[in-house]
C-alpha cells in the first residue's frame, strides 16, 4: 500500500464528488496504515490552506456500529471546510451520498497534552453544544472495513454546531432527537455515547497521546453519533434537539427544478 497514493485516491474522490471503489478490497492494510492515510490526506487538504479545527470520534455508540458493522472506536480530522453555517441551506450537490447523524461537540480551553483520566476531562473543557455530523463515505455504497473508512478519515464531510452552554451536568443522560421536517426520524439519549459523552474527551487524549500529538486549546471534539444516521435529501429541514442542551438546525436545498 503506498501511502500517498492512496491519500490521493481518497482525497480526489471527495473532491470530485465521486464514489470510489473500497480499497481493502484489492490490497489489505493495517489499521496503522490506515491512520497514515488519513494523516496524508489531511496533509492535502492543508496544502489547499484547509486548517484542521479538532476531532471526531466514531463508533462510540452501538447504534452506529451495528449500522456500520464496525465495532471499534475511529478517529478523524475536522477541517475548517468542513464547518456548515448553523440554520443555513446546505447545498446537497457538493457531497456524494450524504448522512446525518445527532453528536455533542465539545470545545476545549486548554491543549490536551497527555492522557486524561474522566474526573479530569471537564476542566479541559470551554463548552458543549446540540451539533449534527454530515458523514459521506468516499467508498460505493457506502460499505467500508475499519482501515477503509479510518483511511476515508471516518467519512467527516460537514459539521452543524448549534449554540454554545456551559451546562455540563445533564449531559449523561439527556433525551436525543433528530427531525426531518418536524417529524422524529432518530430518537435516543447522549448515554448511548460511551455512557456518557464527557468519555469521548478521555478517548480523544489517548489516541492523540497515542499519535504523539497535541490537541490544542480551542479545539472542536465531535462526540461521535448517539443513534443511527440518516440519508438526507433535498427541501428538508433538519434539527436536532438535546434536551436541557438546546437545539442544532438547518435545511438541505431544494431539489433543481
Ligand atoms: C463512519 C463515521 C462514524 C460516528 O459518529 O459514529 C461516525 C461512518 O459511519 O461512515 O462519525
Ligand atoms: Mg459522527
Amino acid at each position: 500500500m503506498n501511502i500517498d497514493d492512496a491519500a490521493a485516491y481518497l482525497d480526489d474522490a471527495a473532491r470530485e464528488v465521486r464514489a470510489v471503489e473500497q480499497m481493502s478490497t484489492h490490497t489489505p492494510f493495517t489499521v496503522d496504515d490506515a491512520y497514515r492515510i488519513q494523516r496524508a490526506s489531511i496533509a492535502r487538504r492543508e496544502k489547499r490552506k484547509e486548517r484542521t479545527v479538532g476531532v471526531k470520534l466514531g463508533f462510540t455508540s452501538r447504534a452506529k456500529m451495528i449500522q456500520m458493522g464496525v465495532d471499534s472506536l475511529i478517529w478523524g480530522w475536522l477541517t475548517d471546510a468542513m464547518l456548515e453555517e448553523e440554520g443555513a441551506p446546505l447545498d446537497l450537490e457538493r457531497f456524494i451520498h450524504p448522512r446525518v447523524e445527532p453528536e455533542v461537540c465539545f470545545l476545549t480551553k486548554r491543549d490536551i497534552d497527555g492522557p486524561l483520566t474522566a474526573l479530569e476531562a471537564r476542566s479541559y473543557l470551554e463548552a458543549v453544544a446540540p451539533a449534527m455530523e454530515i458523514i459521506d463515505s468516499r467508498y460505493e455504497a457506502f460499505k467500508f472495513t475499519l482501515e477503509d473508512v479510518i483511511a476515508d478519515n471516518c467519512s467527516s464531510a460537514g459539521v452543524v454546531i448549534g449554540a454554545w452552554s456551559t451546562r455540563f451536568d445533564g449531559l449523561r443522560n439527556a433525551g436525543v432527537r433528530m427531525r426531518f421536517d418536524g417529524r422524529d426520524v432518530q430518537v435516543g439519549s447522549t448515554g448511548a455515547i460511551l455512557g456518557d459523552p464527557l468519555r469521548s474527551i478521555v478517548q480523544t487524549s489517548r489516541v492523540v497521546h497515542e499519535a504523539g500529538l497535541v490537541l490544542p486549546a480551542g479545539s472542536l471534539v465531535m462526540a461521535g453519533a448517539a443513534t443511527a444516521a440518516q440519508t438526507l435529501t433535498p427541501g428538508l429541514h433538519v434539527q436536532c434537539v438535546i434536551s436541557g442542551l438546546g437545539q442544532a438546525e438547518f435545511t438541505t436545498r431544494a431539489a433543481q427544478a
